[in-house]
C-alpha cells in the first residue's frame, strides 16, 4: 500500500517515504486489502496516537457494516461524505494514515464505504500526489469474481509457490446462451471496463463541488458524453452480433432482461441480490436505507426535467429562473440528472433520477425488504455495468441529453470549418493487413491477485503470485494515417479529433445521420503540428488519450519509473481510462464495416489554460486517459463541447433540412474526413505474455 519500490506486496507507493512510513507499509496493505484479523496489529505499528478517534456512529448509522455499501443510495454516500471529510481535514500525511487505518479497523466503518472515503479522499489530498491506485478487482475481489474463484485463489496461496496453478475465469460465466444477452456479456463484465466505471464516479464523484477547491471542471457534462459514449460502445457490439439498439427502459413495462450476479460481498458476507427476467419496477421502501421512491416519481422528475429542456429554463432552489445556455446547460442538466445532493440546483423538483433509477432496478427482486435481500449490481458503480437492465436505464437517462441537444440549434458551417486546413485522406493500417482492415480476437491476460487477497498466509506462503487468467476481448494494433493540407503560411496547431460508428444497422441497412450521429464514438484526440503544406500524421492506436493499457488497470508494480521523484502531477487518476483491450467493438467474422471520421478543429481555440503544466511525458507510469477522465485539478482539456461534432443534429447549410448521410454532413475539401473500415473479428485467441508461467497447471470452471 505504502511503501519503497521494489518491495513485495506494495500497491500504493509515495516517494520520499519515511522510515516509520515505510515501516507500516506492509501492515497498511493489508489495511486496504486484508482480511479482518490484520486489524487487530495496525494500532501497534502506526503511530495513531495523535490522533482522537472520531465519533463514528452516525456513520455506522447511515450505513452499517453489515450492508452492502451503494454509491447510489443517499444516506450511503452521505455516510462516505462524512468519513471522507475527516480524512481530508487531517493536517499532515501521518495523522491522514493513522486516522485512515484507524476508521478502516473501526466497528462502525462499512468497509467498501472505507475505500470509496479514502481512495476519493487520496485525490483531495495535495500530499497524495503520486500516490497510485491499485487494481479495484485486487481491492474489492469479491465485487468482481464468484465466492468458488476467491476460494480458489485462497487455496492457491496457501501451497508453496512451485506448486501452484492458473485459476481460469471463463468467459461468460452467468448464463448460458439461451439468455440472448448472453453474448454480450464479454463487454457487460469486462474486468477493465467494470474499473473503469467505478474509477471515473470515484474521481467524478456526485457531490464534487461546482466550483472551488476539489470542484471537477465539466462535470455533468462528462457523466453526459462519457455515458453516452459507452452506450454508443455497447450499441455497436449489439449491432456487430446481430441485435436491435437498446431500447430505452420502460418504467410501466416489466424488465425484460434478468441478472444473477453470483457475487458475495466478503466484507458484510452478504449475497448481491438477483433479477428475474420481467421484474415489475414497483415502489421500493426500504427505512432501513432511509429509501423511498416509486416509478412514478422517476416518471414526474422526469417530465419536469423535459419541460426544463422545452422551455430553456430550470427553476432552482430559490424559485429563480435559470437559462440553459450553449455554454452552460448540458453541465447544468448534467448534475440535475445525475443527482440532486449539493450540486444539483434543485433537487426537491427535480428529484435525484439517475441514481433512484439504479436504485428502483437494484432492489426490484426486494423492493420493501421482505425478505431481507442485499441489492443487486445496478447499486454499485463497480457492478452496475454487469447487469443489462444498465443499458436500458442509462439509455433512458441519454435520451434526456439528446431531448436536449436536439432542442440546440445545429451547428452552422463556419462552426464546423477550418478554413485553410484540408484533410485529403485517412486510413487505417494493420500489420500484415490489407488497408482500412482492423481485427479484433480473444486474449488470455493474466492478473495477479496475490497482492490483494489477504489470506493470512504464513512466511513460507507469503511470496509469489497467485494466477487469475481473464478471457477478453483484444484487437491487433494498427495506425491511423491522416493527410492534411495547411493552405496558410504558418504553421498551427490542430485538434484530431478521430470518431467511428457502425454504417449499417443489425439489418446491414445504412443508418441514416439522425440515427448514426448518436452511434459515433471517440477512438481518439489529440494535438498536433500542422506545417504549411502536405502534412502526414501517423498515429499509433495504443497511444489513444481514451484508453490505459492493461497493466494500468492491472497493476504492475514492477513497471513504475526508474525514478520515484518523477511520480507526481496526476496519476491519482491513474486507473481511470477506457480499457485499451476494449478500444474497438468486436466485429464479425465476416467483417462489420464502420465509418471512420477525422476532423481537425483549430487547436489555438480548444486549448485551455494548464496550471499545473506537465506534459504527459512527465507524467510516467501511468497515462492520461483524457477523453473520459480529464486531468485531475485542471480543466477539461478541449474547448469544445463533448461529443462535438456530433452532439447536435445536423441541417442543409443555410435552411431546416435534415443532413441524410455522413457524406452530406462533410464538406468537400474541408477539414473533416470518412473512411469506411471492415472489423474483422477472427474467433481465436491469444496469450499475452508476462503472466503465468506457461508451464503452470490451470483450474478451469467447467461443470459448474
Ligand atoms: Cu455510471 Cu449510472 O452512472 O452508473
Amino acid at each position: 500500500f505504502l511503501g519503497p519500490r521494489g518491495s513485495t506486496n506494495v500497491l500504493y507507493e509515495i516517494p520520499n517515504l519515511s522510515q516509520q512510513q515505510r515501516h507500516a507499509s506492509e501492515t497498511l496493505r493489508r489495511v486496504l486489502t486484508g482480511a479482518e484479523p490484520t486489524m487487530r496489529i495496525v494500532p501497534s505499528m502506526v503511530n495513531i496516537s495523535n490522533v482522537p478517534m472520531p465519533d463514528l456512529t452516525n456513520v455506522a448509522r447511515l450505513c452499517p457494516k453489515t450492508q452492502i455499501f451503494s454509491y447510489f443510495i443517499p444516506n450511503h454516500r452521505r455516510a462516505a461524505e462524512e468519513v471522507r471529510a475527516l480524512l481530508v481535514r487531517e493536517p499532515n500525511t501521518d495523522n491522514f494514515i493513522g486516522l485512515a487505518c484507524a476508521c478502516r479497523d473501526s466497528t462502525n466503518v462499512n468497509t467498501e464505504l472505507w475505500v470509496h472515503a479514502f481512495a476519493s479522499a487520496c485525490l483531495a489530498r495535495r500530499d497524495m500526489r503520486g500516490f497510485r491506485m491499485p487494481s479495484l478487482c485486487e481491492i474489492l475481489p469479491s465485487s468482481f469474481f464468484a465466492p468458488h474463484v476467491i476460494r480458489q485463489a485462497q487455496q492457491q496461496a496457501s501451497v508453496p509457490n512451485q506448486d501452484r496453478m492458473v485459476i481460469e475465469i471463463p468467459r461468460a460465466f452467468t448464463s448460458n446462451s439461451s439468455n440472448r444477452e448472453a453474448v454480450l456479456a464479454y463487454y457487460r463484465e469486462d474486468i477493465g471496463i467494470n474499473s473503469h466505471h467505478w474509477h471515473w464516479h470515484l474521481i467524478y464523484t456526485s457531490t464534487a463541488p461546482r466550483t472551488g477547491p476539489g470542484s471537477r471542471n465539466r462535470k455533468g457534462e462528462l457523466f453526459y458524453h462519457m455515458h453516452h459514449s459507452m452506450m454508443a460502445r455497447y450499441d455497436a457490439e449489439r449491432i456487430c452480433n446481430g441485435m436491435e439498439l437498446t431500447l430505452p427502459l420502460d418504467l410501466t413495462q416489466r424488465v425484460a432482461e434478468g441478472y444473477f450476479p453470483k457475487l458475495t460481498n466478503a466484507n458484510s458476507g452478504r449475497i448481491w441480490g438477483s433479477r428475474q427476467e420481467g421484474t415489475v419496477l414497483t415502489a421500493v421502501n426500504r427505512p432501513g436505507e432511509d429509501i423511498a421512491v416509486t416509478p412514478t416519481q422517476l416518471r414526474q422528475w422526469n417530465d419536469r426535467i423535459a419541460e426544463a429542456i422545452d422551455t430553456g429554463v430550470i427553476m432552482n432552489n430559490n424559485n429563480e429562473r435559470i437559462m440553459l445556455t450553449e455554454e452552460t446547460g448540458i453541465d447544468i442538466l448534467g448534475d440535475i440528472v445525475e443527482n440532486g445532493g449539493t450540486v444539483a440546483p434543485n433537487e426537491r423538483f427535480y428529484g435525484n433520477m439517475h441514481n433512484m433509477g439504479h436504485v428502483i432496478i437494484a432492489y426490484s427482486h426486494d423492493p420493501i425488504n421482505r425478505h431481507l435481500e442485499a441489492t443487486g449490481a445496478m447499486g454499485d458503480p463497480a457492478t452496475a455495468m454487469r447487469d443489462p437492465a444498465f443499458y436500458r436505464w442509462h439509455k433512458f437517462v441519454d435520451d434526456v441529453f439528446t431531448r436536449y441537444k436536439v432542442s440546440l440549434q445545429p451547428y452552422p458551417r463556419e462552426r464546423l470549418v477550418w478554413q485553410g486546413i484540408q484533410v485529403t485522406g485517412v486510413g487505417v493500417q494493420t500489420p500484415n493487413e490489407r488497408p482500412n482492415i482492423l481485427v479484433t480476437h480473444w486474449t488470455q491476460s493474466d492478473a495477479d491477485l496475490g497482492r490483494g487477497l489477504d489470506f493470512g498466509r504464513n512466511a513460507a506462503t507469503m511470496q509469489g503470485a497467485v494466477w487469475a487468467r481473464f478471457t477478453h476481448l483484444n484487437h491487433r494494433r494498427f495506425t491511423y494515417q491522416i493527410n492534411v493540407t495547411n493552405g496558410g503560411p504558418q504553421a498551427v496547431s490542430g485538434t484530431v479529433r478521430i470518431y467511428i460508428a457502425p454504417r449499417n444497422n443489425h439489418r446491414g441497412e445504412k443508418l441514416n445521420f439522425r440515427d448514426q450521429r448518436l452511434l459515433f464514438f471517440e477512438l481518439d484526440k489529440f494535438t498536433t503540428n500542422l506545417q504549411p503544406g502536405n502534412n502526414v500524421i501517423n498515429r499509433n492506436s495504443q497511444d489513444s488519450t481514451l484508453v490505459i493499457p492493461w497493466g494500468d488497470t492491472f497493476r504492475d508494480i514492477e513497471a513504475l519509473p526508474a525514478q520515484p521523484e518523477n511520480i507526481t502531477g496526476d496519476q491519482a487518476v491513474c486507473g481511470c481510462g477506457w480499457p485499451e483491450h476494449m478500444l474497438l467493438p468486436r466485429g464479425s467474422q465476416t467483417g462489420v464495416t464502420f465509418d471512420l471520421f477525422v476532423m481537425i478543429t483549430n487547436g489555438a481555440e480548444d486549448a485551455v489554460p494548464r496550471t499545473n503544466a506537465q506534459s504527459s511525458a512527465q507524467r510516467q507510469g501511468c497515462r492520461d486517459a483524457v477523453i473520459y477522465c480529464g486531468i485531475l485539478d485542471e480543466l477539461y482539456p478541449d474547448r469544445k463541447p463533448m461529443g462535438f461534432p456530433f452532439d447536435r443534429n445536423a441541417t442543409q447549410p443555410g435552411t431546416s433540412t435534415p443532413i441524410a448521410s455522413l457524406d452530406e454532413f462533410i464538406p468537400a475539401n474541408s477539414n473533416m474526413f470518412t473512411t469506411q473500415v471492415i472489423i474483422r473479428h477472427s474467433n481465436t485467441t491469444t496469450i499475452r505474455g508476462g503472466g503465468a508461467p506457461p508451464t503452470m497447471g490451470r483450474i478451469d470452471q467447467e461443470g459448474r
